[in-house]
C-alpha cells in the first residue's frame, strides 16, 4: 500500500506539492484506508505497456492478465493515459489547479501509475484530509462519492491510466454536493457511525 498520513489543515498549506504533515505526523494505515472505501493493488508497470492507439481497449493488447482480470471484474471497456507534466498537458497550471478542487464523481475512480508520482488527498469520516502518496505501479480505486482531489507532487510528474465504462467523460462535482446520490451512497456506506 502507498504511504499516507494526516495533512495539516488547508489553510497552513504554502505549496501543495509539498509534503503538508501534520507535525507530529500522523501515519495512515492500509487498514485506515481500506475502511474509506479504497483499494489497491501493486502492480508491474515496468513489463506492462498499454498499447495507447487501441483505443476502446482490444482484450487482445492488455498483456498484463492481472490488468485483464480487473478491468474485467470491474466493468471497464475503455482506457486512457494522461500525462501531467508541464512539458506534456497543455495548461498545466490551470489543470493542476482543477484537480486540486475537492470533488466527487459519480463512479469509481480507478487509476494505475505507469510512471512518476503525486498525491490523492481523501476526506475522512472526520472531514480531515488524508494525503496518499501514489507512484509507479500503484494502481487504486476511490470509491464513488468519496470527497478527493489530486496533485502532482514536487516531481510535476505523473503518468497513468485512466480506466471509464463505455465513454471516457469524467466528470467533477465540486463540494457541497450533499444531496447527490453518489454523495449519499458513500456516507450511508463508509461514513455513518465510523466517525
Ligand atoms: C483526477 O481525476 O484528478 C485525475 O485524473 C488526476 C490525474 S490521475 C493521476
Ligand atoms: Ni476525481
Amino acid at each position: 500500500w502507498p504511504e499516507a498520513w494526516m495533512m495539516c489543515d488547508d489553510d497552513k498549506i504554502e505549496d501543495q506539492k509539498k509534503e503538508n504533515r501534520q507535525d507530529p505526523n500522523a501515519k495512515i494505515t492500509a487498514a485506515d484506508m481500506r475502511k474509506l472505501g479504497i483499494s489497491f493493488w501493486k502492480m508491474d508497470a515496468d513489463t506492462f505497456t498499454y498499447p495507447v492507439k487501441a483505443v476502446p481497449w482490444d482484450p487482445k493488447d492488455a498483456v498484463d492478465p492481472r490488468l485483464s482480470q480487473l478491468r474485467d471484474d470491474r466493468g471497464y471497456s475503455y482506457a486512457d493515459i494522461i500525462t501531467i507534466h508541464p512539458d506534456h498537458l497543455p495548461g498545466f497550471d490551470a489543470k493542476i489547479k482543477a484537480f486540486f478542487e475537492e470533488h466527487i464523481h459519480d463512479a469509481e475512480e480507478i487509476r494505475y501509475i505507469l510512471d512518476g508520482s503525486g498525491y490523492f488527498d481523501v476526506r475522512d469520516p472526520n472531514d480531515k484530509w488524508v494525503r496518499v502518496h501514489i507512484k509507479k505501479g500503484d494502481l487504486m480505486t476511490l470509491p464513488e462519492g468519496i470527497y478527493h482531489r489530486f496533485t502532482c507532487d514536487e516531481t510535476d510528474y505523473i503518468k497513468a491510466m485512466r480506466l471509464f465504462k463505455g465513454q471516457p467523460v469524467w466528470t467533477p462535482f465540486n463540494r457541497p454536493q450533499e444531496e447527490h446520490p453518489s454523495r449519499k451512497a458513500y456516507v450511508t456506506e463508509f461514513m455513518e457511525e465510523k466517525k
